[in-house]
């Protein structure tokens, strides 16, 4: 790909464009391009206009050839022909530069703010806490920032250019109409009450329909979402008649939704056009009365012909209008409920300190649950880890070792109790800062589908020397693993490149902790998925690396804590024994027996494997 610069484009904080008024929302929206979409109204009105006029023009043909009649200034049949020709052709020409500068005006303005749309939430997305993102399926933000937007996007190129376009024609055949007789043009828009009435109420049904619609789609796009990413479990597990099953049960809804949808839409034009065609009628009539009577010339009667389609047109139109907005509005309406969510503070916090820390951790009677309501998952933890020591986590499975290591990067809040960090609360520390100083490497690490190198190097932020790199990939002891691919460093990972190993994944998730040389470093599990041989080529490299750091290491296997300043073995969610590890072999409890079962499999294991020799 070649690099190309990028046109910048002033951000904009559709926080602002937050409403209870969804149309008032919509418009703050276009706020920055107001002029551009008065000029873009504008041009709609006058292309428009011209193409009545045209009309217009034809009568005069009319008349000019069936009835003789000829302007003063034309004076023959034939140049009278010539000026109308020349008229025509005049026409054209500005309905067409018009209509074309009206397009464009819509392109740059519908496009420019829904670019500035996705960027914003783009840049929002990431910066919402843990909670909602664990909160919402992927697949439903995926469908707003793409289908909603898009809905925007028909909303600000269509819609809020077809208002000059409906003014000025209403204005000026109204006026025209009122002009050659007042009563006639009154008569001629009794209907407008009537097109109003019918257009809420089909916006009404539309908006729910189109509620409904999106609703699905986002279902179905989560639906395959997941189904790409557990892609692996559907197929060790044989499920994908089920799968398939469940998809074409939501596509099946999801077409009900569709068709009622357009049902909806396809309702509105004839009965709009029934009414509009009674009232033309209506009018025609009327005009004819009025010539019986003497009020209208014969004459005019042609022109009120031409001149009332023109003024139909916006009428019909604005029912139009009025039904597609409800599309605008819901599409508004749900981006908003993602704007709406508060951002996690990143750079604020009462403590702002400069310089790194010293490393020193203390919990004191910590408490937390992860909502409200919710029971606790750690319950009155508290010990302390002096700058540099290793902290060891041992527990079962869902004793909250995970839950306590991630509330050091405060990615979520602890609800009892304090954290002191250096002497310090760690909810006084700006987010950035604290996630700057501290290196992790999660249970379930996720890699980007780029480079290995980009990867390895994800958490710096820098330019890194190709040395630093390899250091860091071989204390994670992945290095060799990485030459032996066929392009090294610059092979890309996932999709369009190698697939790696569970625990090559680990170790190149090590790798980029480790390049960052954090203070406080958190290996969740980290060794679980690489042999025994490698273990101890990683737990050596990292022994060294602990060195001077903070360390907090979960693990299952006790040769992994061992070495640890401080052992805490977890039971739901409490600390039941502390101490090293001498010191937790001496008394009756979890870690002597987890010990004695892990020795006792060990020692058996051997003995197998000497007796195959
Ligand atoms: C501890 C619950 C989970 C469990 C308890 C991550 C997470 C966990 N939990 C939530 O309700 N929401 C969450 O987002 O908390 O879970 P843990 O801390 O992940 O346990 P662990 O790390 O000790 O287990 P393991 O299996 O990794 O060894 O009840 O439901
Ligand atoms: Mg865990």
């Amino acid at each position: 790909m070649t690099s190309t610069t990028i046109p910048t484009v002033s951000p904009f904080d559709f926080r602002k464009a937050l409403s209870s008024n969804k149309l008032r929302g919509i418009l703050k929206m276009m706020s920055d391009y107001r002029l551009a979409y008065l000029a873009a109204n504008l041009a709609t009105g006058l292309s428009a206009l011209a193409k009545m006029i045209t009309s217009l023009v034809l009568l005069r043909l009319f008349a000019a050839t069936i009835l003789g009649e000829r302007p003063p200034f034309a004076g023959t049949l034939e140049r009278t022909l010539l000026w109308l020709a020349l008229g025509f052709v005049f026409l054209a020409v500005f309905e067409g530069g018009f209509s074309f500068l009206a397009g464009r005006l819509a392109a740059y303005t519908a496009e420019s703010i829904t670019r500035r749309l996705r960027d914003f939430l783009f840049d929002h997305i990431q910066r919402l806490s843990f909670a909602y993102h664990s909160k919402t399926p992927t697949g439903d933000l995926i469908e707003r920032v793409t289908s909603d937007v898009d809905t925007l996007r028909r909303f600000f190129s269509e819609q809020a250019i077809g208002i000059g376009r409906i003014v000025f024609l209403f204005v000026i055949n109204f006026g025209a109409i009122a002009y050659l007789n007042w009563k006639l043009g009154l008569a001629s828009i009794i209907v407008i009450p009537f097109i109003l009435a019918v257009s809420v109420w089909f916006f009404r049904r539309v908006t729910k329909a189109y509620e409904q619609y999106q609703e699905q789609e986002a279902k179905l796009s989560t639906t395959l979402q997941e189904n790409l990413t557990g892609v692996r479990v559907v197929k060790a597990f044989a499920r994908q008649a089920y799968e398939i099953d469940k998809f074409e049960k939501d596509n099946w809804e999801k077409y009900l939704r569709g068709k009622h949808l357009l049902l909806m839409h396809s309702l509105f034009w004839p009965l709009s056009d029934i009414v509009l065609g009674l009232q033309m009628l209506g009018g025609f009539v009327f005009a004819s009365l009025l010539v019986i009577n003497g009020e209208l010339n014969v004459s005019d009667y042609p022109v009120y012909v031409a001149l009332v389609v023109w003024l139909i047109w916006p009428i019909r139109n604005l029912g139009r209008l009025i039904v597609q907005t409800s599309t605008g509005l819901v599409s508004y309406g749900r981006l908003m409920e993602i704007v709406r969510q508060e951002r996690e503070a990143l750079t604020e916090g009462r403590f702002q300190p400069n310089g790194p820390v010293r490393g020193e951790i203390i919990f004191e009677n910590v408490c937390f649950q992860y909502d409200d309501g919710q029971s606790e998952v750690l319950q009155d933890i508290s010990f302390v880890c002096k700058p540099g020591q290793a902290v060891a986590l041992l527990g079962s499975t869902g004793s909250g070792k995970t839950s306590l290591v991630n509330l050091l990067p405060r990615f979520h809040e602890y609800t009892g109790g304090r954290i002191l960090l250096d002497g310090v609360e760690l909810k006084d520390y700006p987010r950035a800062y604290l996630r700057r100083q501290i290196g992790i490497v999660e249970q379930e690490p996720f890699l980007f589908s780029r480079s290995i190198r980009e990867n390895i190097t994800y958490g710096v932020g820098r330019d890194v020397p190709q040395a630093e790199i390899e250091a860091a990939a071989r204390a994670a002891a992945i290095h060799d693993v990485i030459l032996s691919f066929p392009a090294g460093y610059d092979t890309l990972v996932g999709e369009k490149g190698v697939t790696l190993s569970g625990g090559q994944k680990q170790r190149v998730a090590i790798a980029r902790a480790l390049l960052k040389d954090p203070r406080i470093l958190i290996l969740d599990d980290s060794t679980s998925s690489v042999d025994t041989e490698t273990e101890a080529e990683i737990r050596a490299a990292l022994n060294r690396l602990m060195q001077n750091r903070t360390t907090f290491i979960i693990a299952h296997r006790i040769q992994s804590v061992m070495n640890a300043d401080l052992i805490l073995v977890m039971d739901k969610g409490r600390v039941v024994q502390m101490g090293t590890h001498e010191q937790l072999l001496q008394q009756d409890g979890m870690y002597r027996q987890i010990y004695d079962i892990q020795t006792k499999i060990e020692a058996e294991l051997e003995e197998e494997i000497a007796s195959v020799f």
